[in-house]
């Protein structure tokens, strides 16, 4: 686990010079880090029916280090983005747009899996990250879908369906916010 901390402090000092250069914009709120329990690893491994090994573990399971920027305007995250793909030290390995085209559960978000460049005994290798950069409101909705749905826990069907009325009311209100901020820009 320890190549996937390093890899998530490479991200760090890039998100900070990010912040640092665009101080005088309200690009991110805040920023949240986790490397991926191995109970939550074998779960995953378990659910895709993946091999119990290192090799699957190395190459199939791209969130071990997790990367989640939240910030106040749905334009916010696509500035963030820009900046994180023309970053020399970052690899985009694959991109997933759910605010374009949000899940069937109403989430909305932008992933990215990267790689970056870390220091290791045997030399220089990259390592994977995921990389979540969603809205403040979207993170509200998120978080708690998350902890009543995404990990199986007995959610009725009425209450799945509120969920993703919810869901699509955060995204009416990130719109209606933007809107708003823009005009009084
Ligand atoms: P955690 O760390 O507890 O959040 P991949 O195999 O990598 O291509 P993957 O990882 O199976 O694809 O799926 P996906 O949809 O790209 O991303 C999974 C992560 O996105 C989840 O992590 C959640 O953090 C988030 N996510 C995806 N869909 C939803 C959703 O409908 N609701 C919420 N609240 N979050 C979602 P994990 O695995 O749950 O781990």
């Amino acid at each position: 686990m320890a190549i996937y901390l390093l890899s998530i402090e490479e991200v760090k000092k890039i998100i900070n010079d990010m912040e640092v250069m665009y101080s005088n914009i309200n690009l991110i709120d805040h920023v949240k880090y986790r490397i991926k329990s191995p109970e939550s690893i074998i779960n995953k491994m378990n659910k895709k029916h993946y091999n119990l090994n290192y090799k699957d573990l190395i190459e199939k399971i791209n969130d071990i280090a997790g990367i989640r920027i939240i910030c106040p305007f749905q334009e916010n995250v696509y500035v963030v983005r820009n900046l994180l793909i023309r970053n020399p030290k970052i690899k985009v390995l694959n991109e997933k747009d759910f605010i374009k085209k949000p899940k069937p559960s109403g989430y909305a978000c932008l992933h990215l899996i990267i790689e970056v460049p870390v220091k290791s005994k045997f030399g220089e290798v990259y390592v994977k990250a995921e990389v979540q950069i969603r809205t403040m409101a979207m993170d509200f909705w998120s978080s708690i879908e998350h902890e009543l749905k995404y990990k199986n826990k007995n959610v009725t069907k009425h209450a799945s369906k509120r969920l993703i009325k919810a869901a699509k009311q955060i995204r009416k209100l990130d719109y209606e916010m933007s809107v708003l901020a823009n005009e009084t820009r």
